[in-house]
């Protein structure tokens, strides 16, 4: 297994300053796991992309071409969520009709920035025409501003909200979204660290009640990371200086630990 460490904050528009030591600190927790669950020993290799803290584009750049020469399926850590920005670019670059299902307690599709920042990453894709409508899922939401609802309702763009996810529950949930996951050509899970209530996750910038737990998560990334077509992940968004105990950037580890498997990942 491949993880790439993309050690950069400045996509998050002075609020996710401290996010660049996460991928670090969650390697460092990771190296303390010997076997997970499934009993799977953990190998791994650890790369990491050049960043310039002080310009985004530049980052992009660098993000875009270091992953165009990669050639085996990557765990990405971030970072700010920006970093998605130029990971499904050069993702999409590589296959077929690709899609994304991202975890996220927003939806990130605040009308454009120049360049693309955590608030807008993926209504650019989309409107750049890196990914189609139809190939986005977004799950876990809860926190938007009244142009971001009508943009996904208007762009009939597929989501489940937290009230949502409740009372359909989460297998229901899980069948839905492996078999739109089936659809696509290529699967790129974006996981921000939000999806999950603050009681779970409280290192992250932005706290928002109501959401996911842990358990209920590890349950669909377990379900999806068995679909032969998922070909990239990152997560992003744990901020190691607002944790409390270092339980977020454990829980990180733990997600991670949990993609080792005996054949895919
Ligand atoms: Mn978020």
């Amino acid at each position: 297994m491949k993880i790439i460490k993309i050690p950069f904050s400045a996509g998050g528009l002075g609020k996710t300053n401290g996010t660049e030591i996460a991928p670090s600190e969650i390697v460092e927790e990771l190296r303390k796991i010997s076997i997970n669950q499934q009993g799977v020993k953990l190998e791994f290799n650890v790369e990491s992309v050049n960043v310039n803290n002080s310009n985004i584009s530049e980052t992009n750049e660098n993000i875009y071409n270091y992953l165009m020469q990669n050639d085996e399926m990557p765990i990405i850590l971030g970072g700010d969520h920006s970093i998605t920005y130029a990971c499904f670019k050069a993702f999409s670059r590589q296959f077929e009709n690709p899609g994304i299902i991202v975890f996220d307690a927003h939806p990130d599709c605040e009308s454009n920035f120049n360049p693309p920042t955590h608030e807008d990453y993926l209504r650019v894709l989309i409107e750049e025409g890196h990914l189609k409508k139809s190939n986005v899922i977004v799950v876990g939401l809860r926190r938007w501003d009244a142009k971001e609802y009508e943009y996904l309702k208007k762009n009939k763009i597929k989501f489940f909200s937290m009230k949502e996810i409740i009372s359909e529950g989460i297998t229901e949930v899980s069948e839905a979204l492996m078999s739109a996951a089936l659809n696509f050509g290529s699967l790129y899970i974006s996981l921000d660290i939000d999806v999950l209530d603050p009681a779970f996750a409280p290192g992250t910038g932005y706290l928002e009640p109501f959401g996911m737990n842990t358990q209920d998560l590890m349950f669909l990334l377990n379900r999806l990371s068995n679909l032969r077509n998922l070909n990239a992940l990152d997560l992003v968004e744990i901020n190691p200086k607002k944790d409390i105990s270092n339980i977020t950037v454990k829980t990180g580890a733990l997600i991670n630990s949990e993609l080792f498997k005996t054949n895919n990942f």
